[in-house]
Order: structure tokens, then C-alpha cells, then sequence
């Protein structure tokens, strides 16, 4: 089935110059109809990770979200959820196969370069901060 996905590129791989590295390794597998950058407001950042509220790092997860700006990339195509989660790999670097975005680019459990929805839902839930219905639709 023909979805759409979320990938989000995080402040420490934007602080560290490898948007257009990302972007280059993503474009190569995946159809990119969306881009937006911006910076995360505090209550937005907490809303993004909502499901997370309540856990020991979710303080530090937002700390790190707001720190600096962030680029959305809307992805498009059959099984793309999943195929992007296998892509950028685990969510602990150290632990990420060779090769993928986290492994390539993370530094730590926090500062893991790149998020990718993880769901249906959780893509339905993510995208609206990227990207409007317009926008969506006209991909
Ligand atoms: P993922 O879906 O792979 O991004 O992983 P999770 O949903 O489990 O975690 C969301 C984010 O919380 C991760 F990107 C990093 C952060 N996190 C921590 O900082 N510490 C932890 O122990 C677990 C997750």
C-alpha cells in the first residue's frame, strides 16, 4: 500500500552539516515530496513526543529537540514506514547495522541523528507538524 512517512532530521545532524548527506543517502532509496525546516517550541516538542511523557529521558529528549532547528522530509511510497525504519536503524547508534543513517551519523541514545515514524499512526500523528493536508495532498 502506498504510504506516507516522516523522517525528521535532528538538531545534532543539522548542528553538524549533514543535512544535504542525509538527504543525498535517503534520496537514493526513497521519493522525497516534502521539506520543511524550523525550530521545535517547547510545548509543541512535547506534544511531538507525547508517548514518551512521564519517561526518565523525556525531559532530556525535548531539552535536545529545541536545541536547535530541525528539517521535516514527507516520504512517499509502498511499505515506506517500515523500509525507513530499517534505513536509518536501530535507536541507539552503538547498537544501529553498519551503514544506516543512525550508525552513519548518531552519537548517542539522544543525539541519534535522524527519527523516522514508527506506525501508521504514529506517521498520521507526526506529519500535521511538518506538513498541512494541502501540502500532503499535492505530493
Ligand atoms: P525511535 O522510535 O527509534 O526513535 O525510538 P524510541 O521511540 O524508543 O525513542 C524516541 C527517542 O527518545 C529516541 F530517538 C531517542 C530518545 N531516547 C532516549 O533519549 N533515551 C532512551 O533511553 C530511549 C530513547
Amino acid at each position: 500500500m502506498k504510504e506516507q512517512t516522516l523522517l525528521m532530521i535532528k538538531p545534532d545532524a543539522v548542528r553538524a552539516r549533514r543535512i544535504g548527506k542525509i538527504l543525498d543517502q535517503v534520496e537514493q532509496v526513497f521519493q522525497i515530496v516534502g521539506l520543511r525546516m524550523k525550530r521545535f517550541q517547547r510545548d509543541e516538542a512535547e506534544r511531538f513526543y507525547a508517548v514518551h511523557r512521564g519517561k526518565p529521558f523525556f525531559e532530556t529528549l525535548v531539552d535536545f529537540i529545541t536545541s536547535g532547528p530541525v528539517v521535516g522530509v514527507l516520504l512517499e511510497g509502498e511499505g515506506v514506514i517500515q523500509k525507513l525504519r530499517d534505513f536509518i536503524g536501530a535507536t541507539d547508534p552503538a547498537k544501529a547495522a553498519p551503514g544506516t543513517i543512525r550508525a552513519l551519523y548518531g552519537t548517542s541514545i539522544t543525539e541519534n541523528a535522524v527519527h523516522a515514524s514508527d506506525s501508521p499512526e504514529s506517521a498520521a500523528y507526526e506529519i500535521p507538524f511538518f506538513f498541512n493536508e494541502e501540502e500532503r495532498r499535492a505530493a
